[in-house]
Formats: structure tokens, C-alpha cells, sequence
């Protein structure tokens, strides 16, 4: 059984008024929620929403890492944080709802999330597929609408890291190596690393960038960042759970390897200057949670 240590959220000075910002403007998207019926509504905010009853604590609260990822890459190219800010929400609905349908019985079959009932434990499992459903649709729509700057190239960045190449291809791979008998290769671990966790937050960044209007050589910048420190955020995520890469490589060298690509993430961002703060507080974040 893996242990239930859990990363703690961000909590350094910077980045806390924009958890808040964060957790305001998704209180505002899905209350109310247009059209959507009642039970439905209930269960996306419950699957989404940091406050509400519950017996979360504080470590147990969403990070809200890759929509921190979003409003950073925004910052480091000069961009106006606010317009990035629908962006970043839709960006965590489609976490949101990545975590919904991996905990049902098909795939993880997990009880819990965030230290509470996980939605189908909660709310029963046609709900909880549909509640998925509506948070991935809702992100397109909010990424969709007017005042969005380069929308066209965010749909896409966006839509290219959560579909097959990215999160449902990465799920599928780590579904077909789970069923498999043999040991996992290091290879094949990385491979579901990039699409399961650092496609998502490398299009977080790339999509923030692209919301402050960022210059082609500085979304690469970013790429290079949100690459090296999405793969370092599974590495470190491994080491709480004693699982992955863990099992595969040691605990040591699995810490070796995400020191590595930290740094080399702090250096990529190297150009930005003071302006990347939110992007290097993050990467602090990780070498040290
Ligand atoms: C079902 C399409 C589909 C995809 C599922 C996200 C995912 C893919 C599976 C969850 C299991 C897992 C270990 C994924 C790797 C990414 C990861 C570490 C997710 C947890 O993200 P955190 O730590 O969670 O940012 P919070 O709760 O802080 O939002």
C-alpha cells in the first residue's frame, strides 16, 4: 500500500496571493454553474473547490501547481497576470478532472482524494464520469472566450498535452505496464512521466506565456522549463508515495536525478530575469517538498 505522505502545498510569499486569486476565480466559475443541474454542480465544486466540509488538511488541500505554473510563465514573459488567470482555472479543471476519472473503479480505483471521499465514492460512478466530462468541457469553453490573448494557439497547446499524446496516452501506457508482469524499464516510466505529468504543466507554462504574448524564443524557454520540471515533480512525487521510480532506481538516485533537472530548470529560465520569480519559487518549492 503506498504511504500517504503527501506534498504540501506552495506556501512561500509570492506565490500565496496567487493561490488566492486562483481559488477566487474558480469559486466564481462553478457557482453557479450555467445550465448545469443541481447534483451536478455540487459534485464539480466538491471535486474542484479547496474549502467546503471535509476532512482535508492542510497538506491535503489542491496545490494548484500547474495553474501557479500558468500565471508564472504569464509573469516571466511581461504579460498582465490577470489576463492569464481564466487560462490557469481551465488548466486546473482539466486536472481536476483527470483525477476524477483516474480514481474510478476502472482505472485506480481509489477512495479517496484530497483526504475525502473521492467523487464516485461520493456522488456514485455516472456522476463522477459525467462531473469529468463537464470539467473538461468547461475548460474549453473558458479557454474559448473573448479576452483570451492567442486563444487559437492556447486551444491547441492545451488540447495537444491533455488528449493522446499527452494525459489520455500516458494513462493508456500506464494502464497496459501496470498489467504487465515483467519489472518497469526507467525507460518506459519516463515515457508515461512526460504525458501523464509533464505535458500538462508544460503547457501550463507555455500557456501562460502565450496568454502575456510571448515572443517564439521565449515559449521555448518555457517548454525547456516546464519539460525538465514536470519529469522532476513525478520524480519527487515517486519519492512521497515509495513508488515508480523509486522502485525502479533507489531512493538516492531518484533525489539525484530530480536535484538535476531542477537546476537545469532554474537555468533555462536564466533570460527572464527577475521577471521568472514565480517560476523559480516553484522550482524551490519542488527541491524542497
Ligand atoms: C484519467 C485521462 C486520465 C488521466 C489520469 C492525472 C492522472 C492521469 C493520474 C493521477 C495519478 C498520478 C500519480 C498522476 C501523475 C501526476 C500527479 C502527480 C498528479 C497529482 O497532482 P498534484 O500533486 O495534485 O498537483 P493536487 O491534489 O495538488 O492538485
Amino acid at each position: 500500500m503506498k504511504p500517504n505522505v503527501q506534498m504540501r502545498p506552495p506556501q512561500r510569499k509570492t506565490v500565496e496571493p496567487l493561490i488566492r486569486q486562483i481559488e477566487q476565480r474558480l469559486q466564481q466559475i462553478l457557482s453557479p454553474i450555467d445550465g448545469a443541474p443541481r447534483l451536478l454542480g455540487e459534485a464539480m465544486r466538491y471535486c474542484v473547490l479547496s474549502g467546503g466540509k471535509g476532512r482535508r488538511t492542510n497538506a491535503q488541500r489542491p496545490k494548484r501547481f500547474r495553474p501557479l505554473l500558468c500565471l508564472g510563465g504569464c509573469e516571466a514573459v511581461g504579460g498582465t497576470l490577470r489576463r492569464a488567470l481564466p487560462v490557469a482555472c481551465a488548466i486546473e479543471l482539466i486536472h481536476s478532472y483527470s483525477l476524477v476519472h483516474d480514481d474510478l473503479p476502472a482505472m485506480d480505483n481509489a477512495d479517496e482524494r484530497r483526504g475525502r471521499p473521492s467523487c464516485h465514492r461520493r456522488f456514485g460512478e455516472a456522476t463522477a464520469i459525467l462531473v469529468g466530462d463537464a470539467l473538461l468541457t468547461k475548460a474549453f469553453e473558458l479557454l474559448s472566450a473573448n479576452g483570451v490573448a492567442n486563444a487559437r494557439a492556447i486551444l491547441r497547446t492545451v488540447g495537444e498535452a491533455a488528449g493522446t499524446s499527452g494525459l489520455i496516452g500516458g494513462q493508456v501506457l500506464d494502464l497496459a505496464i501496470s498489467n504487465q508482469q515483467s519489472a518497469i524499464s526507467i525507460k518506459g516510466l519516463e515515457e508515461v512521466a512526460k504525458r501523464k505529468t509533464a505535458a500538462l504543466m508544460t503547457a501550463s507554462v507555455m500557456a501562460g506565456g502565450l496568454a502575456g504574448e510571448a515572443l517564439s524564443q521565449d515559449l521555448t524557454r518555457l517548454k525547456t522549463y516546464g519539460l525538465r520540471l514536470g519529469l522532476a515533480f513525478q520524480l519527487m512525487d515517486d519519492l512521497h508515495d515509495q513508488d515508480g521510480f523509486v522502485r525502479a532506481m533507489g531512493p538516492e538516485a531518484v533525489r539525484r536525478k530530480a536535484k538535476a533537472l531542477i537546476d537545469q530548470a532554474k537555468r533555462s529560465l536564466d533570460p527572464f530575469g527577475q521577471q521568472a520569480g514565480v517560476l523559480l519559487e516553484l522550482a524551490d518549492w519542488l527541491a524542497h517538498s
